[in-house]
């Protein structure tokens, strides 16, 4: 496989320029940890690397120094579409170059020839409870698959620390090329009757996921695709890319490392925001009797909210202090495919009232929107109503990143992680003696 090739030719120099920085700059400090930090969720403290992207607070997220726009304009797309190919950011967040057309055909092939569900996990699936909800399902069927992990075969076996990366690129490519059948299996099961779909083996990744979820517009292919790459990555220290990072330490292999991760998207504050974003607008459009409500109407539901200690989902962040560049994104491929758009109309409204408000509630330190406060009318416009299930579309995106840095953190033999806890009897002792 040439992409492997390639990545074994990076290996070498970025182990040697790693070894480097550490001899030269290992001493110095990069952060320091206030107490207000340590019980603050570590806001702001530099303590990880992660080479697949980075964000800037003002700028939003650069894949591997590409910004949005770039990748969008850069990276092939599929014939006679506009919008970039997920197996075009998978491998600029390994490799750190924009792939060639063929490069990103011989992905595709790759994840086609590696996609197959094993029917123990379908079996396994199927006997859950029929109310449990999909994110569940996503990281059990993760989780099921383990017992295919060649990694902890090898390593049972006996392999070199030097080798770790090399099973678990094979173990990435296998997750990465199961997920969105994986991920179409669980709604066909929730939501259609148990009615399975087909590969299509002609089709692309996500043209091929579009598919097997039994949604055949050519623009929502174009979305999904679109959708697929701006969710993939948003550096290391988000819960998901982080809590995969923690668990892949121990060296848990990539299956046990991303279901971990999915638990932690799974979260409200996370990942689940995109659901609760919908379920928050549609309970609001259903509550001020249907149809587009008024500006005045909104503001008044969005006080409510926040009056009853409640967050606004979808709009605020850890990191970011301006409007998410994904949510732009977004926004724009909402004004060119689906201007009319009720549920878009609600979501335009809301860009305008709730960061006025936010900034007047005067708690939350960033006004604007974040991506998930978009992502559900997209969907909803092409018919994917249950957004129960949109995490999980998140999920098998947010795997390309966190997969392709796990590749590299056991390339370049990163440790276990462990940084130190300490106790408020111990903050105090420091501070006001004993
Ligand atoms: N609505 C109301 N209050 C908000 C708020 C919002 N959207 N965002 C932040 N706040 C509040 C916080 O709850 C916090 O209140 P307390 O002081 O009472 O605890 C205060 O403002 C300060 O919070 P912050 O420092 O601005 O924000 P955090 O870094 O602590 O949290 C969150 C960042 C994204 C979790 C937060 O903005 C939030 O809860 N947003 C709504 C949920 C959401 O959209 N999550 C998705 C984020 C993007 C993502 O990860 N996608 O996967």
């Amino acid at each position: 496989m040439k992409l492997k090739e390639k990545l074994v030719k990076k290996i070498g120099p970025m182990r040697e320029e790693v070894r480097s920085v550490i001899e030269k700059h290992g001493d110095k400090t990069i952060s320091e940890v206030t107490v207000k930090q340590a019980y603050g969720g570590m806001r702001g403290v530099k303590c990880m690397v992660w080479e697949p992207s980075a964000l800037d607070p003002m700028e939003g997220i650069r894949f591997r120094g590409y910004t949005i726009p770039e990748v969008r304009e850069k990276l092939p797309k599929a014939p006679g579409g506009e919008e970039p190919l997920p197996e075009g950011i998978f491998y600029l967040l390994l490799i750190g170059e924009i792939p060639t057309e063929e490069d990103v055909k011989e992905i595709t092939q790759e994840w086609q020839k590696r996609g197959e569900l094993p029917q123990y996990i379908k079996d396994a699936l199927r006997a859950l409870p029929e109310d449990t909800h999909p994110m569940t399902q996503f990281s059990l069927g993760i989780l099921c698959m383990q017992r295919e992990s060649i990694f902890a075969r090898r390593y049972r076996e006996g392999l070199s620390k030097t080798e770790y990366w090399e099973p678990v690129f094979e173990d990435v490519m296998n997750l990465l090329a199961k997920l969105p059948h994986l991920a179409a299996f669980i709604y066909r099961k929730t939501y259609k009757n148990d009615e399975q779909i087909p590969p299509d083996p002609e089709l692309d990744w996500a043209g091929n996921f579009a598919h097997m979820l039994g949604i055949e517009d050519d623009e929502f292919k174009e979305l999904l695709r679109l959708y697929l790459v701006l969710h993939s990555d948003h550096e290391g220290g988000n819960v998901s890319a982080h809590s995969t990072h923690l668990v892949g330490s121990a060296l848990s292999d990539p299956y046990y490392a991303l279901s971990a991760g999915m638990n932690g998207l799974a979260g409200p504050l996370h990942g689940l925001a995109n659901q609760e974003v919908i379920r928050w607008i549609l309970k609001m459009k259903e509550e001020l009797g249907g149809g587009v409500p008024t500006k005045e109407q909104i503001s008044q539901y969005v006080w409510d909210t926040l009056n009853k200690g409640q967050v606004i989902p979808g709009y605020g962040h850890a990191v970011l202090r301006k409007t998410d560049p994904r949510y732009i994104a977004q926004r724009e491929f909402a004004l060119k495919h689906l201007p009319d758009d009720e549920i878009f109309k609600i979501v335009s409204l809301l860009y305008e009232v709730v960061p006025g408000i936010l900034m007047e509630h005067g708690k939350a330190k960033n006004p604007w929107p974040n991506v998930d406060a978009h992502s559900g009318c997209l969907l909803l416009h092409y018919g994917l109503k249950e957004y129960d299930f949109y995490t999980v579309l998140f999920g098998v995106s947010r795997a390309l990143g966190v997969l392709a840095a796990l590749i590299w953190s056991r390339a370049l033999g990163l440790p276990i992680e462990r940084p130190k806890s300490v106790t408020t009897e111990w903050i105090k002792q420091q501070f006001e003696g004993s």
